[in-house]
């Protein structure tokens, strides 16, 4: 798929490996290629002696390409992350290890095992206790990347239908010491950092309690960094933790809003309750006014979402005064309560696996959708980016966050680069939705 040159900017550091290298004993000499940065000759490299690949989901074909070309040599390799764990026999049938979970328990003796010529097809990796998650191996990431990753907590009690977070890392909340996190913050590089938990302030009042003590940790250690997060709208409910936050650097929060109804909220589950009943455009604001900028997110294709969805998602995150949107189609993700439902129900209709897995980004309709053909939720789909990101509406929010001096830069280069990705990834959709089955894309 062809792709913005914008993407440039929000190419992301695989953190995973970067962990995984700093549990590696210094005997290892270790490089980490990122085929999201370009894929590589790897014939042409000098024979490793053992090759380890993460992969979400949707890179699983490229990974297990990759991994037969080193097999193909004699070169050992072993994959972990989110996909060989949610399908590991599939993994397994194509790398000689698989490693689920987290690693921080087993990956010692997985090295230990490939020194000795005994590798296992099998390791469990088990929830790490945070105060021994090392700092990541930043020294190892250089390149074209414009933002550093860090991660300070894991897991999510929430455990909405559609998402793997709860699966794989649990419904524990766990905080790494806070020590811990701002001396790794300040060995990285970049001023502009992601930080990569799933939700960085959490739901209870010890979690927000936390968060505000990272934040002044982070405020007195003057680590002049910039930086974005995921969170729950709750951040909003809490004046304190906003002002901490942005005196801790925080630019930017994405927040999943998921749907605009209390039955779409009550089908996801999870969250519902934070999101229900709430003035959502007041709370929007109340985070804008520390110059936060807010980017949300929703789904498509529920089965209470009607036709003119499209449409009422634009104009309500229009009201709503968010920075940027993020709409994407229901995707049953594998190890998720959706993907059980919508595979018992026959729903999944990209289903050629793995080869499908490459169309699981949620920018393809892969399913049957209660309400729509797929020619329908594409247009619903191209009716709310459309509208959100018409260039009428990146002026207009241009002109606000220049009037509120909220990053002008940011949300003009944001949403033009948010509005050419759509037009690719409307192009691919298309492609997809012809090559399968034409009669369904009218
Ligand atoms: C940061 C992030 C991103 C970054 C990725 C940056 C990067 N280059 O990695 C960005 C924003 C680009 C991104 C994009 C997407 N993401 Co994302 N992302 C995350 C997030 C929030 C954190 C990942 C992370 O860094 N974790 C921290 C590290 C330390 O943990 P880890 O990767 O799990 O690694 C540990 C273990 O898994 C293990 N391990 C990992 N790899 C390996 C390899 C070996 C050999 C071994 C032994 C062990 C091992 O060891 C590590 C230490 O314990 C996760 C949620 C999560 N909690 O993981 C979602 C998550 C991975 N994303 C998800 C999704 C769906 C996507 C998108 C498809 C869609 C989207 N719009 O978000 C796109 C995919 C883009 C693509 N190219 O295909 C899903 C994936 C589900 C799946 N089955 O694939 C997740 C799980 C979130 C969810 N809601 O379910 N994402
Ligand atoms: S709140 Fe976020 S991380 Fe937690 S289960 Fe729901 S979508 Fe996943």
């Amino acid at each position: 798929m062809r792709e913005s040159r914008w993407n440039h900017y929000r190419v992301w550091k695989p953190l995973g490996l970067a962990v995984l290298a700093a549990l590696t004993p210094p005997e290892w000499e270790i490089t980490i290629f990122d085929e999201n940065i370009r894929a590589r000759d790897y014939g042409a490299l000098p024979r490793p002696d053992l090759v380890g690949i993460t992969a979400f989901t949707s890179q699983a074909n490229r990974a297990y390409e990759v991994a037969a070309e080193f097999r193909s040599r004699g070169v050992p390799v072993v994959m972990g992350g989110i996909h060989a764990t949610m399908r590991t026999e599939e993994a397994q049938a194509r790398v000689d290890a698989v490693v689920t979970g987290e690693a921080e328990h087993i990956w010692a003796q997985v090295l230990l095992d490939v020194r000795q010529g005994a590798l296992k097809p099998l390791y469990a990796g088990a929830h790490a206790n945070m105060a021994e998650i090392p700092p990541a191996r930043h020294d190892l990431l250089t390149g074209d990347y414009a933002c550093g990753a860090i991660q300070t907590t894991r897991g999510c009690p929430l455990s909405c239908s559609f998402c793997s977070v709860t699966a794989f890392n649990g419904h524990r909340y766990r905080q790494r010491p806070i020590a811990d996190v701002v001396r790794e913050f300040g060995a990285i590089r970049e001023k502009y950092v992601l930080i990569v938990d799933d939700n960085l302030i959490g739901t209870r009042p010890e979690h927000i309690a936390r968060a505000k003590d990272l934040f002044r940790a982070m405020i007195r250690a003057k680590l002049r960094k910039q930086w974005i997060a995921q969170t729950t709208i709750n951040m909003a409910d809490d004046e304190e933790l906003l002002t901490l936050a942005a005196q801790a650097g925080c630019t930017g929060v994405f927040i999943g809003f998921e749907s605009l109804t209390a039955e779409g909220l009550r089908a996801l589950g999870g969250k519902r309750h934070i999101l229900e009943g709430r003035d959502v455009a007041d709370s929007v604001r109340r985070i804008q006014r520390h110059k936060i900028l807010v980017a949300g997110s929703f789904i498509l294709g529920l089965d209470t979402d009607e036709p003119g969805i499209g449409r009422r998602i634009a104009a309500a995150a229009i009201r709503y005064g968010m920075d940027f949107l993020n709409t994407l189609f229901l995707t049953p993700l594998p190890g998720t309560r959706l993907w059980d439902e919508m595979e018992s129900q026959g729903c999944v209709v990209a289903n050629t696996f793995p080869e499908d897995w490459k169309y699981y980004t949620l920018t393809f309709p892969v399913a049957r959708y209660r309400q729509f053909s797929c020619g329908d939720i594409l247009r619903e789909m191209e009716t709310c980016d459309g509208v959100f990101y018409s260039r009428w509406n990146i002026l207009r929010r241009l002109w606000r966050s220049l009037w509120q001096r909220r990053k002008p830069l940011i949300a003009l280069l944001g949403g033009l680069s948010y509005r050419r990705n759509f037009s690719f990834s409307r192009q691919a959709c298309r492609e997809f939705l012809s090559s399968r089955a034409p009669a369904q894309t009218s």
